[in-house]
């Protein structure tokens, strides 16, 4: 099946890849429209940056930054997920029409945000986690046998008993390996190539790649500068790809017509496998 394609809607000041491009509601509205006529089937919108090393919103102002933008998208028919780690922020969201929770810390952050989704009929997405943005990445290591994928698998399956615990029926949930979340290059590629151990826990999977800096330090140049995020467009869409193949649910991207497209070739090549 042709995984869902995640547009990214960061109403941030400071995110990585678009930190201040969308920080205003007119700004990510429109952005958001854009997404959807490139193709995206879920607008994925976030008001806190989770960019290794930033300080965190105050509850207020996270709330501020999204919830005009997803009663208005939502209100337009679009598929809205809310990218939080705070259960007021998701209560508010939901109100406002979003259909999908997306939680970078899995429930570890704000556990009552477990209770929100299972009070309502939202998807809830679980990423691995190991802590917030200004000390993930001293919590990068994975020393015990099997390495960062055994790890990221026992520990999401913690996370699922946790939900399953709240109430959320295992229907509405997706998981997620949280690249670049407390993890090396290394670590990421690793996680790539381990996602069949992943659904091994019986969840559909969503990744979220795009633009991150394992692809600048792979298309680093000769004297070792890593690849700047505008220009890291062509792998994420082969990230894509790769993705595909392996059958995750969903993709988070920032381009979405590159993945578009490249999903249509790959569609086109199957139908003719079939
Ligand atoms: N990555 C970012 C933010 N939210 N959500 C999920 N489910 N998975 C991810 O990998 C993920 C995420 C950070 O990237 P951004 O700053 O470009 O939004």
């Amino acid at each position: 099946m042709t995984p869902r394609l995640m547009g990214v809607v960061n109403v941030t000041p400071d995110s990585f890849s678009d930190g201040g491009r969308y920080a205003d509601t007119d700004a990510a509205v429109v952005h958001g429209r854009r997404l959807l006529a490139d193709g995206a089937d879920i607008l994925d919108v976030g008001g806190e940056s989770t960019r290794p090393g930033a300080t965190r919103p105050l509850l207020e102002e996270e709330l501020s930054r999204v919830v005009p933008v997803i009663t208005r998208l939502a209100a337009e028919g679009a598929v809205v997920s809310v990218d939080t780690m705070r259960a007021a922020v998701a209560r508010a969201a939901l109100d406002a029409g979003a259909a999908l929770v997306n939680d970078v810390s899995g429930g570890l952050a704000d556990p009552d945000i477990l209770d929100v989704v299972a009070d309502s009929d939202a998807t809830y997405v679980a990423m691995h986690w190991r802590g917030h943005a200004d000390r993930m990445q001293q919590a990068a290591s994975y020393d015990q046998p099997g390495g960062v994928v055994a790890a990221v698998c026992r520990e999401l399956g913690d996370r699922l008993e946790a939900i399953r615990a709240a109430g959320i029926p295992d229907d509405r949930v997706v998981l997620d390996p949280g690249l670049g979340f407390a993890k090396t290059a290394e670590h990421n590629w690793a996680l790539v190539a381990g996602l069949d151990r992943l659904a091994e826990l019986g969840r559909p999977l969503l990744v979220g790649g795009s633009r991150k800096s394992f692809l600048g330090s792979l298309l680093a140049d000769a004297a070792g500068t890593p690849r700047p995020v505008t220009d890291r467009e062509a792998a994420s869409t082969a990230l894509t790809l790769v993705l595909a193949q392996r059958g995750v649910w969903g993709i988070r991207v920032h381009d979405v017509r590159s993945s578009r497209d490249a999903l249509r070739v790959l569609d086109r090549v199957q139908q003719e496998e079939r």
